[in-house]
């Protein structure tokens, strides 16, 4: 059927789906070895190109003549992340045009390439008429025996004055799952203010649920809030947290000096928790997000034990743009069974890229690696010791 802009439906159908069918079987490869800690991929893994063509097109003809694009989708980012049945799994956040967020799952058999959606988006069910965006989600597979899902929930601000349509209240969701189809929802945490990036770890803890969370005075700013939280809730079905402590500080011209959270559920090792995080600080192009990693003690999580200095991860090239320039955020990882650990991260609220590392290199880095010296003075004293030890072996080599 041919219309009056000389558009044939069939074809235009057809190239959609070849052009996807493409991108989605592309074969992903290591960019150059780098610093020898993390390795990048060259290619996204998710992007919006890859959600499913029934999704936003209407394929009948009769009521879709032109072949437009009905529902669109503006960017593929910050996903949870775990490996199922053998399947490497990402519970995306999908952003439509319209700014809402939801959840779509996308596979891959083997965490680097060839993602794709399953066939619908996840239904979440609702939690209050007054929840307007959900995004975020951190997976957990605890050891009661459910997969958990924690996200954050966000409202405008039920106390905004008049006219304020941009103060937002964030809080956190959970839904559990043994099957990724049926979804149980659980009420929202209580917390006594805003809550986002809330993890739940996946060990109970002195017999009781273990949540890092992040307090902030508001929707944006940490302001007395000084980094990421620890909270121990008894009855996961009546979240309610009575008292958090900080595990992990934010502190004065550091990567993280604005704020800080934690990104996936921490990877259990033989020397410790490793976590890994974002930091956040302010510059004159806005908000820039740094991805960080931490090590805490195996018998106490909460106990902080190795934080090298700086990022692991900061946006480049291609990463520094897009949708809200400047951002890395990951709130997904898969540690392999053989050591292998996928790190999920989004760049600029736009795509989800994989960077590869194994967990010896990771706690390598987390146990040698010069911790932050907080002033320029200490870093020299640092890079000055590491050429007075190096001296012996220049010599050896010459
Ligand atoms: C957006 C998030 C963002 C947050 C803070 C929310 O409305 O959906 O992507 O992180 O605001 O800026
Ligand atoms: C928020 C996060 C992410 C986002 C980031 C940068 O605070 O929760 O959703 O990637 O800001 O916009």
């Amino acid at each position: 059927m041919r219309n009056t802009t000389g558009i044939h439906f069939q074809q235009q159908w057809k190239i959609l789906i070849r052009e996807q069918e493409q991108l989605i079987t592309r074969a992903n490869e290591p960019r150059e070895t780098g610093n020898g800690i993390v390795r990048r991929y060259r290619n996204p893994v998710v992007t919006k190109q890859h959600i499913p063509v029934s999704w936003r097109y209407d394929l009948d003809p009769r009521t879709n003549p032109l072949c437009m694009e009905r529902i669109g989708i503006n960017s593929t980012l910050n996903a949870g992340a775990i490996k199922w049945k053998g399947r490497y799994l990402l519970m995306v956040r999908v952003e439509g045009i319209d700014r809402k967020s939801f959840f779509a799952i996308a596979e891959s058999p083997n965490g680097i390439d060839r993602f794709r959606f399953w066939p619908r988006p996840v239904v979440i069910p609702d939690g209050a008429p007054s929840e307007t965006n959900i995004y975020d989600i951190r997976l957990t597979a605890h050891e009661d025996g459910w997969i958990y899902g924690i996200f954050c929930s966000e409202q405008h601000h039920p106390d905004a004055a008049p006219g304020d349509l941009a103060l937002a209240m964030a809080s956190s969701g959970i839904v559990r799952t043994k099957d990724f189809q049926n979804w149980e929802r659980l009420p929202n945490i209580q917390a006594g203010g805003q809550q986002r990036n809330v993890v739940l770890h996946p060990e109970f803890v002195t017999g009781r649920y273990a949540f890092y969370t992040r307090p902030q005075d508001n929707f944006i700013l940490a302001g007395k809030g000084e980094g990421i939280g620890w909270a121990l809730i008894e009855d996961i079905c009546h979240p309610v947290i009575r008292s958090e402590k900080i595990i992990n500080c934010r502190q004065y011209h550091t990567i993280k000096e604005l704020k800080n959270g934690e990104g996936p559920p921490p990877i259990k090792t033989a020397e410790g928790w490793l976590h890994l995080a974002h930091g956040v600080r302010n510059c004159a192009a806005g908000l820039r997000y740094v991805l960080y990693i931490y090590l805490t003690a195996l018998e106490d999580p909460s106990r902080l034990i190795a934080e090298p200095a700086g990022y692991l991860l900061a946006p480049e090239n291609e990463e520094r743009i897009g949708d809200v320039s400047n951002v890395l955020f990951s709130n997904g990882w898969i540690p392999d069974e053989d050591g292998t650990v996928y790190i999920y991260y989004a760049s600029s609220d736009t795509r989800i890229h994989v960077a590869v590392a194994t967990i010896e290199q990771l706690l390598d880095h987390c146990l040698h690696t010069p911790g932050d010296g907080l002033r320029s003075a200490e870093s020299v004293r640092q890079i000055n010791e590491l050429i007075d030890k190096n001296n012996a072996f220049l010599e050896l080599y010459a």
